[in-house]
């Protein structure tokens, strides 16, 4: 039987809709999800297995100019996306006429490999619009395929899939025909974390924290973590933590809810906040928390 296998390497500008695409390509909330931009901080594979074929996604974060080394280091991640492509998925939402930096634009109008331009978010768009926006990037990117699309709404994502697979080559598997993702247990509960501290705190907050899971016990009928909350000054750990505790007691409650259901067990969430001065601007943190390009 013939076996079809590749990387499908998902990029483009923040909050266009990259990791809810992925989400429904897999069937599982394998990337979080907010409103806000620079919510995926790490290259994350989604594997979709089936009979004949292997398809490994890979969700990146959006790209941004980087301002400090996190930032940096986000970056490399959508680089080495490039590298590794048998197809690229370039996804834009509707208005949008730019990348956030050029030079990635640059990088895909040469690309060799099949660039699928996704425009995304067509649910809350009007057909006149769409129409004009088709024709603004098949100019931009002749060489493109342009497909509109809702992640959201889980509209022409199967046909999207479809032709995913007419593109990818005849190859045997890269992974184990079970596994789902390259992420261990413990980055799934990171970054679960982070999704309400996304979701609940304003401004600099979100993107001054990072989460180190240091207990992941599993044991018959529940799963024991202990996390630390990392942030980079001492007026940030008052705020994450809130009056008598509310806030990050809101923070474990939430954070547990998902948990339980992305395990399927029932699970005991301990969270400490820790200041961890300038953590994100520090080569050495960066590389313990797993941003760097091994
Ligand atoms: N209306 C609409 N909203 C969408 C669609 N796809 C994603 N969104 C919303 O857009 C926002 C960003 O979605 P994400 O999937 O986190 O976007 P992303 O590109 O991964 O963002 P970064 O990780 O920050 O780069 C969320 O609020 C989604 O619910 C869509 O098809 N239609
Ligand atoms: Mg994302």
């Amino acid at each position: 039987m013939s076996h079809k296998a590749g990387f499908v390497n998902i990029i483009g500008n923040p909050n266009v809709g990259k990791s809810t695409l992925m989400n429904a390509f897999v069937g599982e909330k394998l990337s979080i999800i907010t409103s806000k931009a620079q919510t995926t901080r790490h290259r994350i594979l989604g594997i979709v297995n089936g009979d004949d074929f292997q398809v490994v996604l890979s969700d990146t974060p959006g790209i941004i100019k980087p301002a400090y080394e996190l930032q940096s280091s986000m970056m490399d991640f959508v680089k080495s996306a490039f590298e590794d492509a048998d197809v690229l998925i370039y996804m834009v939402e509707i208005g949008e006429k730019a990348l956030k930096d050029e030079r990635f634009f640059e990088k895909i109008k040469n690309s060799t490999i099949p660039v699928l331009l996704l425009l995304n978010k067509i649910d809350v768009s009007e057909q006149g619009i769409l129409e004009e926006q088709v024709q603004y990037w098949q100019e931009q990117l002749p060489t493109a395929e342009i497909h509109p699309i809702s992640a959201l709404q889980n509209f022409n994502v199967k046909e999207v899939f479809m032709r995913i697979l007419e593109l990818l080559p005849e190859a045997p598997p890269y992974y184990p025909k079970d596994q789902l993702t390259d992420k261990p247990e413990r980055f799934f509960v990171n970054e679960t974390i982070r999704e309400k501290i996304l979701q609940f705190y304003k401004k600099e907050i979100p993107y001054s924290v990072e989460i180190d899971t240091e207990e992941f016990f599993e044991d018959e009928d529940i799963i024991r973590m202990r996390s630390v909350i990392m942030v980079e000054r001492d007026s940030q750990k008052g705020i994450i933590i809130g009056h008598k505790g509310s806030a990050l007691k809101r923070v474990g409650v939430e954070a547990r809810k998902d948990l339980e259901k992305f395990f399927d067990k029932q699970v005991h969430l301990k969270l400490y906040v820790k200041v961890n001065k300038n953590w994100r601007s520090d080569p050495n943190q960066l590389k313990r928390f797993g941003y760097n390009q091994g």
